[in-house]
Order: structure tokens, then C-alpha cells, then sequence
């Protein structure tokens, strides 16, 4: 009688040792696919700014016949508000007029990882 109840002890320790772990698993996987919810709302958030920054700038060199000097110069003339400069990640966005180039003007997010170009956002590829 004794042993049985032994193995009811080990049985149900057993069994809390596999919730718990149970939990631990889920609890990993929710907090994976939250911080990977996390970053796409970022990444999308910084497309967002970028439409809202490439047009700003379209309709600048539109109405000046040349390019701003920088993103800072589209809030000083009224062209987009203030703290919209910055990326999700809290990154200036890259800009460069580039008359050599296809577009007039080089517009692009770091991304994540300033150091790699792989999840850089370029805003003359959003809508491909
Ligand atoms: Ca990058």
C-alpha cells in the first residue's frame, strides 16, 4: 500500500514537471511570435513614415525645382511634422539627392541592423 502511494507522489510530480514545462514551451513560443509581431509592426510603421517622407520630398523638389538639403529641412519648411525623421528603431533615415541615379533622390531605413544591409528598407522598392 505504501509503494502505491509512492508512485502516485512520483506520478503527479512527474506530471507538474511536464505542465510546467508545457508552460515554459508555450510561454517561448508566444513570446517568439510577439517579438516577431513586434518587429513587422516596426518595419511596417517605418514604411509608412517613408511613403509619408519620399512624397514630402516629391512635392518639394515639385514646388522648388530642386531637392531638400535633408529630411530635417522637409520639418523647418512645413513639409512633414517633427519626430517623423526618425525609423521605428529610432534611426535617422538615410538620404542622398542622387541626379546620377534612376530617382532623383535616395531614400532608406537601416532596418534592425544597422550593419545589415539585408533587412535595410529602400523606399523607391515598398510598392514591388
Ligand atoms: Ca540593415
Amino acid at each position: 500500500m505504501k509503494r502505491r502511494n509512492y508512485t502516485r507522489r512520483a506520478f503527479s510530480l512527474l506530471e507538474l514537471t511536464l505542465v510546467l514545462l508545457l508552460i515554459g514551451i508555450l510561454g517561448s513560443v508566444a513570446a517568439v511570435s510577439m517579438f516577431g509581431r513586434a518587429e513587422k509592426a516596426k518595419i511596417q510603421a517605418t514604411e509608412m513614415s517613408m511613403e509619408v517622407i519620399g512624397s514630402a520630398i516629391s512635392t518639394y523638389i515639385l514646388e522648388n525645382n530642386m531637392a531638400p538639403a535633408g529630411v530635417q529641412s522637409l520639418v523647418t519648411e512645413g513639409y512633414i511634422q517633427s519626430g517623423k525623421t526618425k525609423d521605428a528603431w529610432g534611426q535617422q533615415f538615410h538620404y542622398r539627392i542622387t541626379p546620377e541615379g534612376p530617382n532623383e533622390f535616395e531614400l532608406i531605413s537601416l532596418g534592425k541592423d544597422p550593419n545589415n544591409p539585408q533587412d535595410d528598407i529602400n523606399y523607391w522598392l515598398l510598392n514591388e
